[in-house]
């Protein structure tokens, strides 16, 4: 399974400038039953380093950009989220860390679950051994 994909929100533009509407199971394909933004990072923060062991998520900078390391124990890759109509899904187990933030940077993430600790994989050893069996 694609553990993660880069998603392109339709933008509705007029004269009067842009917006964006997403609605669960056509744009955002799980039912979304959490949202969390992370803002006013601090300058030379990261954050992130964990997996998680059953979380759909979909995350986009509504403002400023940020890094995005994603692992899924076999390779790495960098991305930048910055645009409010670039998003990120991500639904396997992945590692993952945000770099970069801009000052500005306002990381919205919608989660298919509630907040439960014990979904998180926050060492990364214990990530390794879960993923290579
Ligand atoms: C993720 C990345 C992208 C809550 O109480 N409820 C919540 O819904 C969340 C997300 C966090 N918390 C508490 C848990 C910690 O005491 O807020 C504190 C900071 O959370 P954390 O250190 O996990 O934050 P990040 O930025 O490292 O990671 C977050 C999400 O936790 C994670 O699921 O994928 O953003």
């Amino acid at each position: 399974m694609t553990s993660f994909s880069l998603i392109d929100f339709p933008i509705i533009g007029d004269e009067r400038g842009s917006l964006i509407a997403l609605e669960t199971q056509s744009i955002i394909p799980f039912d979304v039953k959490r949202i969390y933004y992370i803002f006013d990072t601090k300058p030379g923060v990261s954050r992130g380093f964990h997996a998680h062991r059953n979380l759909k998520q979909v995350m986009v900078c509504v403002s400023g950009k940020c890094r995005i390391l994603l692992d899924d124990g076999k390779s790495k890759v960098n991305l930048w989220l910055d645009s409010p109509s670039k998003a990120l899904l991500i639904e396997g187990l992945i590692w993952r860390e945000m770099h970069d933030f801009s000052p500005d940077c306002v990381l919205v993430v919608m989660a298919s679950e509630h907040y439960d600790e014990s979904d998180y994989i926050r060492n990364y050893s214990d990530f390794e051994g879960i993923v290579h069996g």
